[in-house]
């Protein structure tokens, strides 16, 4: 078996995604964490984008995690996309749509005053309503089975236990099915390890630090 290794950084959600694959396969690979506002130039060789995560195969770099994914599926079972290739089609389609909550999240927590961070929350609630309408009755994404798509929501779940902790964004409420998948979603053991455990001091540091809407709302230490 190839040599593994994650670059990482500890709040990376898309790093998480890679974690939760991994963790799933039980593949064995190590973590290097890198600082993304100085980052190293052995960094920015293995990174065109010179984002996280990178996999390193033997040394070789995979960059973008939805690629990473796809790598680890083609290459360790157990298999966590559907063997169906348009239902695997439908599930890449919804890790992009995760992608695209992420990007609304990053909106939400860059916004600079109050009503822009308004703006981003109703943003947020309707792809929270567009998920709640493709949900079927569980307890996965698909049904019976956990696939790869249910991880990736995983860290963008994980977002709001921080959040919620100091502002009321509504976004759970009236969504059941959305609320109810969180919850399976969250307590899956890959998911649960993905991210360090001082995680949510992290976020909560982040935030203070980001001279936003959200900084003036995040409690002092
Ligand atoms: N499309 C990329 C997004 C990765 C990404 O945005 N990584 C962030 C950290 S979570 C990053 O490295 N940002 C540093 C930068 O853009 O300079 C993926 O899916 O891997």
């Amino acid at each position: 078996m190839a040599r593994l290794t994650l670059v990482s950084h500890h709040l990376c959600p898309y790093v998480q995604r890679a974690v939760i694959a991994l963790t799933e396969k039980r593949a064995r690979f190590e973590r290097v964490y890198i600082d993304l506002s100085n980052k190293p130039d052995w960094f920015l060789k293995v990174s065109p984008l010179g984002k996280t995560p990178v996999l390193l195969v033997d040394g070789q770099p995979v960059f973008e995690s939805a690629v990473i994914l796809e790598y680890l599926e083609d290459t360790r079972g157990p298999h966590l996309h559907p063997a169906h290739p348009l239902a695997r089609a439908r599930h890449r389609g919804w890790i992009e749509f995760a992608s695209a909550v992420l990007d609304d999240i990053a909106g939400l927590y860059s916004a600079s005053d109050a009503a822009l961070f308004e703006a981003k929350r109703r943003r947020i609630a309707g792809r929270f309503d567009q998920l709640e309408a493709a949900l079927g009755q569980g307890p996965w994404f698909a049904g019976e089975r956990f696939h790869l798509m249910d991880g990736v929501y995983g860290p963008v779940f994980r977002y709001f236990d921080v959040f919620e902790r100091f502002v009321a964004l509504r976004l759970f409420e009236e969504r059941p099915k959305l609320e109810a998948w969180r919850a399976q979603v969250s307590a899956r053991p890959s998911v649960v390890g993905a991210a360090p455990q001082d995680y949510a001091e992290r976020l909560l540091d982040f935030l203070r630090r980001r001279a936003s809407h959200i900084s003036t709302l995040v409690p002092a230490v």
